[in-house]
């Protein structure tokens, strides 16, 4: 065009300077122009979707650059004390509105874009959904970093550059298929390489004992190096107050390849050795709450905690010349146990290669770090035999061990005799096999250990941490996990931002507990028909996303009942499809009745090795084509799964949700997040007393949530007596009915016994209960539908969700962790 031509024929490099006057969509559309030309190498007229991606990308990077190197320039006064967030996932997802967003250019963007004929919405899907996370931990992790930058925590956020994310799910005949995914294959904009910020991480070899003048040494020959390189990432905070990093390790051979085997004509022995040592940040473990247990896992943590402590330990000394000071100075985060190799390894660091005796060097460390248990699951929680880590970590055992007699020596102190306390609290577990207990570990070197939510906190103490709690009193605090509301309230939701901008005010956006004030509005109607219009909007969208990738047509009035989260026995998606089984039984039963319509939408990935959540997403897609195309359902009741679940994908199914499911096994669910999104959001929650579901009840109020089902303690308690679900299927008819019909493969015509082994297994180990909880989750069920046929009455409930969920913003919960936890001052508070 005309207009590209001519802006074209004079781009600027950095428009900052000479662009003054003219206004922000303007200047952007020249540095967005000038990026396409010079960094990309296209012309407007040639360029892709996703060269006008990179093109926008780099230009908000530009402007994020220069407030990040003046924060990080050498002159800048005293640094203030730092937080590192040791991490084995960040879920960051798509990162352009992240920083559009912080940075207030979203409208300037749009035109800018606008004017050069590309449409900024299309623009945003070209991004990779970077999938570097399982789920709710990664997630997690990906929220603070919004939130430290916001709030103005001096952070780095620290893991690995996974050449691969999580699996892409695809789905044949209903049943989950894994691809390969590949986020980085087209370059990721968003980074900076550094080659030259490089680490050498040492792998198994042997221990040497010195005599270095009367004392003896220790002193780690490894027998393999590798190569941790930096990539970076710059994070920045709301209205781009402050920029922090997150510092991603990409693994390097130290040896490109082997000239010998080259020249004997062995070219793919020539690069083995290359491939082997790179292989370590290739691919994240999509184990989700059952560690992956491999050698190779072990040394992606202990590569990424090696070179992240190295980094930090070298900045720290630059700025402050001693080691003594660290606490003073670094507080470092560990992101569940899977990091919590860097605790003897700051050890090492310090004993080994800087002399520090141990006394000392354990002060440092237990000031040093903090840990966050994500779970209590048993089989969740991480340990590494004994062999394995002798020949990986040789030096690192020996620290471990000592670690363990002087902790086991105190434990005796306190507690004369009472072996059964000294087992529990060893670090080497004994039973089958002896481990190393990375929980353990993680606690005692640790001077804070925290929950995600007060009963998850409640239940670490009087269960996995009940005896190490005895001894360190004050040692367990909770911190109740949060979200960043910019992303997911102003960026996934505009239509609602919009209107709750209007009713409380912009102030909305600085301080999301301003949404209280929607309360005296509750039952408004004209804040509910704005409402119910944005919300339709959303649903329509939806819908039109469940048609694209389902097949699958829904009436955008009817009820949109979602879960969205991995797929896990103790989540219990099996519970939603007996439901949605019983349901349709019922419709069966009585055709001509005025059924509301309602639409059970699905999504979430298994674990690739977890076979029976393999098989319950079979099952959701089997009862989805029976369902979906019976006649005399009369589409009265869909069921969708959608594939490939991901942050993106949250953020189009969370605006559209009427209802949350969040209806894990009482004590099961650390405490969710997506629970928070969806009330947030304006979604009514059904669930159980669990995780944060209680403290999202406290803040709503009873009338305004569905809470069914066993308490933690009653679970405890049915568990302890011996759960029988015969009984319990003996004494519910419809539960009766839903379990025939699929045990005899009424969905699955094709293979009428693939659902016997479920179904008998259900019936004879109930592990998660969903017998015992199924005629409570019917009724309450009942109870959404009842409020559902009035409007007002339901509309009134959703903007008291909205309105008091405010607390669950992240910023609050790193507020505390600032406090109580890392004791750094965050900028907001020095203003
Ligand atoms: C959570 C995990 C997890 N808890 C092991 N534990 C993993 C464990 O790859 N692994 O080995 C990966 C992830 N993830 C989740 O953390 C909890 O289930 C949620 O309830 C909680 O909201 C979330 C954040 O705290």
């Amino acid at each position: 065009t005309a207009l590209a031509a001519d802006v074209a024929r004079r781009p600027v490099r950095k428009a900052g300077s000479e662009a003054s006057g003219t206004t922000d969509a303007t200047k952007l559309r020249q540095e967005i122009l000038a990026e396409l030309t010079y960094s990309v190498g296209r012309s407007p007229e040639t360029a892709s979707t996703r060269d006008w991606f990179v093109a926008t990308a780099l230009a908000v990077r530009d402007r994020i650059v220069d407030r990040w190197l003046l924060e990080h320039a050498p002159d800048h006064a005293r640094p203030r004390k730092r937080v590192y967030y040791l991490s084995l996932e960040f879920l960051i997802g798509r990162l352009l509105f992240d920083a559009l967003h912080n940075l207030g250019l979203t409208d300037a963007a749009r035109e800018a874009l606008a004017g050069l004929g590309v449409e900024l919405d299309r623009v945003r899907e070209a991004e990779p959904d970077a999938a570097l996370g399982n789920g709710g931990l990664g997630r997690l992790a990906a929220c603070f970093m919004d939130s430290m930058a916001s709030v103005g925590v001096p952070a780095f956020g620290y893991g690995i550059r996974y050449d691969h994310g999580l699996f892409r799910q695809g789905m044949r005949d209903g049943w989950q298929q894994e691809y390969p995914e590949d986020w980085l294959s087209f370059g990721n904009p968003w980074e900076f390489a550094h080659p030259e910020i490089d680490y050498a991480i040492g792998f198994g070899g042997y221990v040497e004992q010195i005599n270095s003048g009367g004392r003896a040494k220790h002193v780690w020959r490894p027998a393999e190096k590798v190569d941790a390189v930096a990539f970076d990432i710059p994070v920045v905070g709301w209205r781009g107050k402050h920029v922090n990093t997150l510092r991603l390790w990409s693994a390097r051979a130290p040896d490109p390849l082997s000239l010998a085997a080259f020249n004997r004509g062995d070219y793919v022995g020539a690069l083995a050795d290359r491939v082997r040592v790179e292989s370590i940040s290739k691919v994240l473990y999509p184990s989700d709450e059952t560690p992956a247990g491999q050698e190779l896992r072990l040394r992606q943590e202990y590569f990424f905690a090696s070179a992240s402590l190295q980094d930090l330990v070298r900045r720290h000394l630059e700025e402050h010349g001693d080691l003594g000071s660290l606490p003073d100075h670094v507080a470092i985060q560990l992101n569940d146990t899977h990091p919590a190799i860097a605790i003897p390894e700051l050890m090492r660091i310090l004993i080994d290669l800087h002399d520090v005796p141990w006394a000392e060097a354990w002060l440092i460390t237990v000031g040093t770090f903090s840990y966050t248990n994500h779970t209590l699951l048993p089989e969740a929680l991480e340990s590494w035999p004994l062999p394995l880590m002798e020949r990986l970590l040789p030096r690192h055992m020996q620290i471990i061990y000592m670690i363990n007699a002087l902790e086991l020596e105190t434990a005796r102190g306190k507690r004369p005799g009472d072996d059964g306390l000294l087992s529990s609290v060893s670090l080497i577990d004994e039973n089958g096999g002896r481990r190393v207990r990375m929980g353990v570990l993680a606690f005692i070197g640790s001077h804070k250990v925290n929950g995600v939510s007060a009963l998850h906190t409640d239940l670490m103490k009087q269960t996995v941490f009940r005896d190490l709690h005895a001894l360190h009193p004050d040692r367990i605090v909770n911190k109740t996990n949060g979200i960043t509301f910019r992303r997911w309230l102003a960026q996934a939701n505009p239509r609602l931002t919009k209107i709750l901008i209007e009713a409380v005010g912009p102030e909305l956006l600085d301080d999301p507990e301003r949404l209280e004030l929607l309360l005296p509005m509750a039952d408004d109607a004209g804040l509910h028909d704005a409402l119910l219009n944005a919300r339709r909007e959303n649903k329509v969208a939806l819908a039109k996303i469940i048609a694209e990738r389902n097949d699958v047509w829904v009436d955008p009035d009817a009820l949109f009942d979602v879960q969205i989260k991995r797929i896990h026995e103790y989540k219990r998606q099996l519970l939603n499809i007996l439901e949605t089984v019983a349901v349709y039984n019922a419709i069966r039963a009585q055709p001509m009745r005025a059924w509301m319509p309602r639409v059970k939408i699905f999504a979430g990935k298994a674990a690739a090795s977890y076979h029976q959540a393999k098989l319950i997403i079979k099952l959701a897609n089997d009862v989805a084509r029976i369902v979906n195309s019976d006649p005399t359902v009369r589409g009265l009741l869909k069921v969708a799964f959608l594939p490939n679940y991901n942050v993106s994908l949250a953020e189009a199914i969370i605006p559209a949700a009427d209802l949350s499911e969040q209806i894990s096994t009482a004590g099961t669910e650390a405490s969710g997040t997506g629970n928070m999104k969806l009330a947030l959001n304006g979604a009514l929650t059904i669930g159980t007393l669990d995780g944060a579901n209680v403290e999202i009840r406290e803040r709503v109020g009873d009338d305004n949530i569905f809470i069914f089902g066993l308490t933690a303690q009653e679970v405890q308690a049915r568990k302890q007596r011996g759960f029988n679900a015969h009984a319990a299927v003996e004494a519910s008819p419809t539960l009766r009915e839903v379990l025939d019909s699929i045990r005899n493969g009424v969905f699955s015509p094709d293979d009428p016994s693939r659902y016997r082994g479920l179904i008998d297994g259900l019936l004879d180990n109930d592990v998660f209960l969903v017998t015992a909880d199924f005629d409570a989750y019917f009724d309450a069920q009942r109870s959404v539908y009842r409020l559902w046929r009035d409007k007002s009455a339901w509309m009134s409930a959703s903007v008291k969700n909205t309105a008091q969920v405010g607390w669950f913003s992240s910023d609050r919960t790193i507020l505390e962790y600032a406090k109580e936890i890392w004791n750094v001052q965050p900028s907001s508070d020095l203003a």
